[in-house]
């Protein structure tokens, strides 16, 4: 095969075509992963042409091209950003150093790791969201799910050619797995909690988009700090395309939150659901759901294998560079939480070891971001929605189990339970929710729950055809 040939069944800037061995592994990996896209993806529209962003290159103007494609013609690629010349390691023990084009072989298998548990997310968001292309709100909202989709399906990619060309037949066998545990499987499931939850209904991928991916994105940042340098580059370039992500669930949310005021003013009442909208306390329980499952994946607040990533220079922290101060922790100390028998508490700990908690701060503020903006739509109708206290609803770390109110009270086990129907979806949320996923399937038009965008997708107007057969 010629390079042409090759680049155009693999697009890449990697040199792949001067490189056999890899070239290889990637053709023979790539059947298996169609294989996966079409028994795994999207369960409907594979054949329809869909108006879909691909990224083509990594250059400053201009990285991706739009047009109408067949999800399974998509070309998923394999891009890094361009390398920064004499880059040095950012943070920990071996700051200063060059960055390394190559693995040190006694980081191989925490960067492994590493690589492992972001490259199992990526399909795993795409086995849970298969079914919502039956009820999409609108094509737009159907556009933007498949591009989600495609999307995370390279990064799969990404982390896939890390794999590969790094980590030789081990890298080859963690490839396959990333294809053969499926989320929610009851014998093979994806590795994090939040990816074996269903996403059932357009709600909660609104949700998931904001809370989730954002996750992806302060993983990414940390990652694109890495002193193995393709690893930072191949995160770098994955966070262009995060961004939409998050757009989407931001926006998604704040249509919802606008139809739902529309609808309490028009009605002059707090309960919408009699005019086919979602009343504001459900989606204060989804977004408790959604957050407290996000906050799970940032693993323990204190944890040996964040301090020892951090060192080795493997995965720093949310940007490292714009920090003051020694980049390398030995000194520091931070405040965690702590549960001291019945009450919540802080207690100082080596910095070093509180990594995951510092990300999940961040992570916090970013979000915190968001529900202001919502806030200001909700104000008009004199209510609003906040983010529960970080204990609430906890399976990992500190408060892991523990019965927290989302105030942030520690109650008693049967007061939690008894009260549990306020702050968490409940049957009778997810029946009305699922009542009102009827896919609307004509071009401008939106489900009576949502309000229209106010813009298209690359300047194509809203009521553009975005998918068609
Ligand atoms: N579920 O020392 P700890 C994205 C395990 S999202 C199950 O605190 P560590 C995307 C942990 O493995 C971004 N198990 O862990 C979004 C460890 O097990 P071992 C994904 C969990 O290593 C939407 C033990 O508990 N990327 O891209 O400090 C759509 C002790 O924990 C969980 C990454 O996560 C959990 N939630 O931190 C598509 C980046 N949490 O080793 C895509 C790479 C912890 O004792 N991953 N455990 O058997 C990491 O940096 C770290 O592995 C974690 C965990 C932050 C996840
Ligand atoms: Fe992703
Ligand atoms: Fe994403």
């Amino acid at each position: 095969m010629t390079s042409v040939d090759l680049d155009e069944k693999i697009p890449n800037n990697v040199g792949l075509s001067s490189d056999r061995k890899l070239q290889r592994a990637l053709e023979r990996w790539q059947p298996l992963f169609l294989d996966w896209w079409r028994e795994m993806g999207p369960v409907e529209h594979q054949n329809h042409e869909v108006y879909l962003r691909t990224a083509v290159s990594v250059g400053r103007d201009g990285w991706a091209n739009f047009d109408f494609v067949k999800m399974p013609d998509y070309r998923w690629g394999i891009f890094l950003a361009e390398p920064e010349p004499d880059r040095t390691v950012g943070f920990g023990d071996r700051r200063g150093e060059p960055v390394w084009q190559e693995v040190p072989g006694e980081l191989r298998s925490g960067l492994r790791r590493l690589i492992v548990v972001q490259g199992d997310t990526e399909p795993a968001s795409v086995e849970q969201q298969r079914h919502l292309c039956r009820t999409a709100p609108s094509i737009y909202d159907l556009r933007n799910l498949f591009q989600i989709n495609v999307e995370e399906a390279r990064h799969l990619w990404a982390m896939v050619y890390l794999l590969h060309a790094y980590f030789g037949r081990d890298g080859r066998d963690e490839a396959d797995m990333l294809l053969e545990r499926h989320s929610g499987s009851p014998d093979n499931p994806r590795i994090l909690g939040a990816f074996n939850e269903p996403t059932p209904d357009w709600l909660s991928f609104f949700f998931f988009t904001y809370f989730t991916d954002r996750d992806g994105k302060f993983q990414l940042a940390s990652l694109a700090e890495s002193g193995f340098d393709p690893l930072a580059r191949t995160c770098q370039f994955m966070l262009k395309e995060e961004a939409y992500h998050m757009f989407v669930g931001a926006g998604g949310v704040g249509r919802v939150v606008q139809r739902t005021a529309d609808l309490m003013r028009q009605h002059d009442t707090s309960d919408v659901s009699p005019h086919g909208g979602i009343n504001v306390d459900t989606l204060q329980r989804y977004l408790n759901l959604h957050y407290s499952v996000s906050l799970d994946l940032f693993g323990a607040e204190t944890s040996t294998n964040a301090a020892n990533y951090y060192a080795a220079g493997l995965k720093g922290r949310y940007q490292e560079s714009l920090r003051e101060d020694d980049h390398r922790l030995h000194d520091a100390e931070t405040s965690v939480p702590v549960m001291v028998g019945d009450t919540i508490t802080e207690r100082q700990v080596p910095s070093l070891t509180a990594l995951n908690a510092i990300l999940r701060d961040d992570y916090a503020a970013d979000c915190q971001k968001g529900v202001e903006r919502w806030n200001r739509i909700l104000e008009e109708v004199g209510t609003s929605l906040t983010l529960p206290h970080t204990g609430f609803h906890r399976a990992v770390g500190v408060f892991a189990g523990a019965p927290i109110t989302p105030e942030g009270t520690l109650v008693d086990r049967d007061r939690f339970e008894a009260q549990r129907h306020r702050w968490l979806p409940t049957a009778h949320d997810r029946e009305y929710i699922a009542s009102l996923m009827t896919g609307v399937s004509e071009p401008g038009r939106m489900a009576g729950w949502i309000a229209a965008p106010s813009a298209g997708i690359h300047q194509r107007p809203v009521d553009f055809e975005y998918v068609r057969s």
